[in-house]
C-alpha cells in the first residue's frame, strides 16, 4: 500500500516483463466510481505502456467491491486470462460494512490465488477518508492501478 516513502506508480521500466502476447481481465466496482475509473484507466494504460494489446484486455464491472469476488472468480474460471485484475475502494463509514466488506473480498481473491492457476491481483484501495483514495488513485501517492499492472507482468512473467 502507498505509503509517504512509496509512490504507487514507481516502477523501473528496464526490470519490467513484456506483456506481449499476454491476456490480462480487470474486473472493477462501480461503487466509489471516480476512484475506481481512475485505478481501472491506470491499470490499463501501464498494461498497454508494457507491450499488453488493447484488444487482450478485458474490462468488466460489478456494482460493488463485494461482488469482485464472483466477477473475478468467473474471469478465472473462464481460462480466457493469463491474470486478472479485481479493483475496487471501500471507503470506512459509521458501521461495522467495511470491516466485512474489506475481509469477505480479501479472503475470496485469496482463495482464488491458491484454488486456480493464475495470479488475481489485489487492487482494492481500503482507506478511512475520500482523500486518501484520491491520493491514491493519480494523485500524491501516485496510482494503485499502475502497481496493480505491474504486478500482472510480474506475475505472469515468472509463473506463466
Ligand atoms: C454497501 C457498501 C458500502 C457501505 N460501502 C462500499 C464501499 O465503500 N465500496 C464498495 O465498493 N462497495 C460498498 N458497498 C457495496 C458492497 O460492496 C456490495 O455491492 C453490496 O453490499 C451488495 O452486495
Amino acid at each position: 500500500m502507498a505509503t509517504e516513502m512509496h509512490n504507487l506508480s514507481q516502477y523501473d521500466p528496464t526490470k519490467i516483463a513484456s506483456g506481449e502476447g499476454r491476456k490480462v481481465g480487470i474486473v472493477y466496482a462501480e461503487w466509489n466510481s471516480d476512484i475506481t475509473y481512475a485505478l481501472r484507466d491506470g491499470a490499463i494504460k501501464t498494461l498497454q505502456e508494457n507491450g499488453v494489446k488493447a484488444d487482450d484486455i478485458t474490462i468488466a464491472s460489478v456494482p460493488g467491491s463485494f461482488e469482485l469476488i464472483f466477477g473475478a472468480s468467473q474471469m478465472v474460471k473462464s481460462g480466457k486470462y493469463d491474470a486478472v485484475i479485481a479493483i475496487g475502494c471501500v471507503i470506512r463509514g459509521d458501521t461495522p460494512h467495511f470491516d466485512y466488506i474489506c475481509e469477505g473480498v480479501t479472503a475470496g481473491l485469496s482463495q482464488l490465488n491458491v484454488t486456480y492457476d493464475i495470479p488475481v491481483i489485489f487492487g482494492l484501495i481500503t482507506t478511512n477518508t475520500l482523500l486518501q483514495a484520491q491520493e491514491r488513485s493519480g494523485g500524491r501517492l501516485g496510482n494503485k492501478g499502475d502497481e496493480c499492472a505491474v504486478t500482472a507482468l510480474q506475475m505472469m512473467a515468472q509463473f506463466k
